[in-house]
């Protein structure tokens, strides 16, 4: 019996603080009412120019009573990393990454976030200078929104820059499922030679998901499928540009454990930008080739697209563009097969010992692999299969172009690619072949 009394001022704590969420609990939604400092709602191609996302989208608003009114619905979604490759999962409005939030600085917002989730959930805008109810803390800042319920937060984004969005709740389930998104704040800038000519934004993830399956492991911390906006190449989208444009790409990393270090080929680059904010002066900046994304951040990069042609940017950590090849596949480099093939055949028809030269055997066996899978899905380009996809993609720069589809591979000059050397180019610089 005295236990029952010993628990009794337990459970009257916990019948007196069953969270509320109604009317009672926000009696006054201050952050609502105060006269915030904001400014008219920006207007896309007038205050800014809109940015770009491959393979994605940007969000849809309305506007009422001068403040940007936008919904998230975080669900369970069906997404395609690649034709014949789709993945059971979580996303915001249907995809992953969720859609881009493009706003200029200044502008007000009311985002309703709708829990379509079969967990609790909450949004936090990652890098936004906000009063803190609005910062999206499940159990810190606010509730978590129960499963089919929906909170609004509403805000104003006071500086221009680079940030992104994502549940503050259980993190290792709920972003390593895709909950993810970009939010771009634009400067307000009249003069569009002020502007970018052309602004890329692209989220980096990663996942693990056992070839053959379709629901990603968030408990592992390998992974083998590593996406920009939600893509592993050859599926992502090409970034074109013309000659003379002044090209921002924004890259944003909710990846669950890795950083992301970009490569660009054919340009340097400066890093103008991060979610903390701008360079001052990118004249100071160090020139790079290289940007580490880390997780958890976004980064700007700047160049002028004065080098035409089709130039590959890419992770360049290597596991990072195998797509889904094993860690678990033992290493056949400089193996010795012998025969060996030719007696397995008489048991399998077609057979083949693979990896003993690296990793292209896969690209081009027949063997049959499970379906909904994709190790070794390369690149196929106008030379033959690249051996190398995942977190990777294409810039497209051309001479004359007025728009973002893609143009296709680049027709080169004449005279100006790698080909095998000829008896008179050996001679003429004295290369020999055998050694001395
Ligand atoms: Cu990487």
């Amino acid at each position: 019996m005295s236990n029952y009394f010993n628990a009794l001022p337990l459970l009257m704590i916990l019948l007196f603080s069953t969270p509320s969420y109604g009317e009672e609990a926000f009696p006054s939604r201050p952050w609502a009412q105060a006269e915030k400092e904001h400014l008219p709602p920006g207007i896309p191609n007038i205050d800014y120019t809109p940015a770009v996302v491959p393979n994605g989208s940007t969000a849809t608003y309305k506007i009422v009573d001068g403040t940007k009114v936008f919904h998230l619905i975080a669900e369970p979604i069906e997404w395609e990393v690649s034709p014949n490759f789709k993945i059971h999962t979580w996303g915001f409005n249907g995809s992953v990454p969720g859609p881009m939030i493009e706003l200029a600085e200044g502008d007000r917002v009311r985002i309703y976030v709708t829990n379509k989730l079969p967990a609790p959930s909450s949004v936090h805008w990652h890098g936004v200078l906000l009063p803190c109810g609005m910062d999206g803390v499940a159990g810190v800042t606010q509730p978590a929104i129960p499963p089919g319920e929906t909170f609004l937060y509403e805000f104003t984004f006071p500086d221009s820059g680079t940030f992104m969005y994502h549940p503050h709740f259980d993190p290792m389930t709920q972003e390593g499922m895709g909950l993810t998104g970009m939010i771009l704040v634009h400067k307000r800038e009249s003069d569009p030679c002020k502007r970018p000519t052309r602004d890329f934004a692209i989220m980096l993830h990663e996942w693990n998901i056992d070839v053959g399956t379709a629901r990603p492991n968030t408990l592992k911390m390998d992974f083998n499928i590593l996406t920009m906006n939600g893509k592993v190449m050859p599926a992502t989208e090409p970034l074109v540009a013309e000659l003379g444009d002044t090209v921002w790409i924004r890259y944003g990393n909710l990846s669950a454990m890795d950083h992301h270090p970009i490569h660009l080929h054919g340009y340097s680059f400066k890093i103008i930008g991060s979610d903390g904010g701008w360079a001052k002066d990118p004249s100071v900046l160090l020139p790079e080739t290289t940007v580490l994304v880390p997780v958890g951040a976004a980064k700007v990069i700047e160049f002028s697209a004065n080098n035409p042609g089709d130039w590959i940017f890419h992770c360049h950590m290597t596991h990072h563009t195998m797509n889904q090849m094993g860690h678990a596949f033992p290493n056949m480099v400089g193996m010795q097969v012998g025969d060996f093939d030719e007696k397995v055949r008489q048991l399998i028809p077609g057979y083949m010992t693979m990896g003993t030269t690296g990793m292209r055997d896969m690209t081009k066996t027949g063997m049959p692999i499970p379906s909904n899978s994709i190790p070794m899905l390369g690149y196929d380009g106008p030379f033959g299969q690249t051996v190398f996809g995942g977190m990777a993609n294409i810039l497209r720069v051309r001479e004359k172009t007025d728009h973002y589809k893609d143009p296709g591979p680049y027709a080169f000059p004449r005279g100006s690619i790698a080909a095998p050397a000829t008896q008179g180019d050996l001679l003429k610089d004295g290369i020999t072949l055998d050694r001395q």
